[in-house]
């Protein structure tokens, strides 16, 4: 069976969704962030060195990075599920976003969240994040002004992978700020796979 290694409030809340929607068995193995420093505990070093979540075990193989997990669990047991068909224009959007949730975007939600516990200090750095902010989120908003999903009329991966990234910003930015990313935000987490997923995880 398919373990998931689960750090709670973390990017794992990805793959147990996935696992939902997919309809595949799997097992949580749970660990919890250290209260004050937020930090992973040392026991998620034993599945992978960076000591990091999300981590799957899946037989033998170990797979770490939540993107990459993603393309494999879909790869793997999506039977055409979840995914554009290949060579399509579709599946190139999709593979965008793939590689665009955490190669790019979670770049500046990351320096903001982590300049404000500076304070003042940080000031001369927040025009410069506040722009790349608002340049990588008023995009994602955009995507999303005529369409539910970020890669055509269904759930794919992407909107998978770019779910922390629309969570993290709504509550960064508040709920008013993006609303296309707002109601994307309400319309997933209504959905019977995800209410599982969280229910088996927790947020
Ligand atoms: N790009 C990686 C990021 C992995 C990552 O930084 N995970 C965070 C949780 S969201 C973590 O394990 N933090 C605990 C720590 O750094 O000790 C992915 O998408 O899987």
């Amino acid at each position: 069976m398919i373990e998931v290694h689960h750090l709670n409030e973390s990017r794992s809340r990805r793959i147990t969704w996935l696992l939902e929607e997919l309809g595949l068995e799997y097992k949580i193995v749970k660990y919890q962030r250290d209260p004050k420093t937020r930090l992973a505990p040392p026991a998620l070093l034993k599945i992978h060195p960076l000591g990091k979540a999300p981590v799957i075990r899946d037989g033998d193989e170990v797979i770490f990075e939540s993107g990459a997990i993603v393309e494999y669990l879909i790869r793997r047991y999506g039977n055409g599920r979840l995914a554009p068909t290949p060579d399509t224009s579709d599946y190139n959007r999709y593979i965008e976003f793939l590689h665009y949730a955490e190669g790019s975007a979670m770049l500046p939600l990351l320096l903001k969240f982590y300049t404000s516990c500076l304070g003042e200090v940080a000031a001369p750095l927040w025009p410069r994040i506040d722009g790349e902010m608002q340049n990588h989120l008023g995009f994602l908003n955009d995507q999303l002004a005529s369409r539910d999903f970020f890669v055509g009329n269904e759930l794919t991966g992407a909107d998978i992978q770019l779910i922390f990234v629309t969570q993290f910003a709504e509550r960064l930015a508040g709920e008013k700020a993006f609303l296309h990313l707002t109601a994307f935000n309400r319309r997933m987490a209504a959905r019977p796979a995800y209410r599982r997923a969280m229910e088996k995880g927790g947020e």
